[in-house]
């Protein structure tokens, strides 16, 4: 008891000792609780891959052949996101079709999103593009999925460039915005070219240029809508919000996908099918594992 009554009375008793351990105390607990917290949470959050594209275009039957590692029989239209943890072996070279947990192999896992295509409800697919690191999950790549036997028709080809557009412009406004500060970390899209088992389908070239073709023509239509909304020329030329819709190189006359570079937005197109005789999707396989 005498000892504890000393002890209290050595503590109490300002003294340069006491004061050093508690100001340590002090200083360094925050920092304990960060690299505590830190740690717990890059344990939980798992690289994921964003499943887009307009209705029908195939994402719930690729995202179902991933999991799955069969062709898949019908799917339905989608009404919500839905997500499944897949994985690739460390040197991303595993096929999807090897089950790397049966095999025992160390695995890079990674969790796909397949969203809703339908006009509506593609807010599913914007909110995560927006949420880094939110609900355990870092966007680490974009599939936009494609309908190469049906992108020949002009609808489909509008309202596909149309979601395509606002996919590339918030990954584009989420790199410029950053501009002044530290620039964010890099997320590739890969533009999937699918059906192309079926005859009418456009190989791979073609679905790229006639993209290229109608988002051009989407960013002059944009553009010629804010000056018809009053502002005029010169306010667009010299406002802090220069070209905030520009999609690619300011002012340009035609749109390249490589004009997106300059926003460390890397765009591929890649043509394959999930149904057919047998898949053909290898190619995407590999890119998304390159991604992660
Ligand atoms: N021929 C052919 N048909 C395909 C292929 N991939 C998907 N389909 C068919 O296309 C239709 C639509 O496929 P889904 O996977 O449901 O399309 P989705 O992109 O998920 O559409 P939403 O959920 O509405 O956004 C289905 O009837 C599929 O069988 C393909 O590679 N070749
Ligand atoms: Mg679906």
């Amino acid at each position: 008891m005498d000892r504890l009554t000393k002890l209290v009375e050595l503590l109490m008793t300002p003294s340069a000792p006491v004061f050093i351990i508690g100001g340590l105390v002090v200083l360094l607990m925050p920092l304990l609780v960060h690299f505590c917290l830190a740690q717990s949470a890059t344990y939980t959050v798992l690289p994921s891959v964003l499943l887009t594209g307009p209705s029908g275009a195939g994402k719930t039957t690729l995202h179902t052949l991933f999991e799955r590692r069969t062709t898949p029989s019908e799917t339905h239209t989608s009404q919500t996101p839905s997500s499944t943890e897949l994985a690739v072996n460390e040197s991303r070279t595993s096929s999807y079709r090897e089950d790397l947990d049966a095999t025992g192999a160390t695995a890079a896992r990674f969790l796909m999103i397949d969203t809703p295509g339908h006009g509506k409800l593609r807010h599913f697919a914007y909110e995560r593009l927006g949420a880094e690191g939110i609900q355990g999950v870092k966007l680490k790549a974009v599939v936009f999925v494609v309908d190469a036997a049906a992108i020949s028709e002009p609808e489909v080809l509008a309202d596909t460039a149309a979601y395509l557009y606002d996919i590339l412009l918030r990954l584009q406004k989420r790199v410029a915005s950053a501009k002044s500060g530290k620039a964010p970390y890099a997320i590739p899209v890969l533009v999937a070219a699918n059906k192309t088992d079926l005859f009418m389908a456009l190989p791979g070239k073609l679905v790229k240029s006639n993209l290229e073709k109608e988002l051009g023509r989407i960013r002059k239509t944009r553009s010629k809508g804010l000056m018809d909304s009053g502002v005029g020329a010169d306010d667009l030329g010299g406002g802090a919000d220069e070209g905030d819709d520009w999609l690619g190189e300011y002012g340009s006359e035609e749109f390249k996908f490589e004009q997106l570079r300059e926003f460390d937005i890397d765009v591929a197109v890649e043509a394959g099918a999930v149904l057919g005789d047998k898949p053909r999707v290898d190619k995407w396989w590999t890119w998304i594992g390159e991604k992660l």
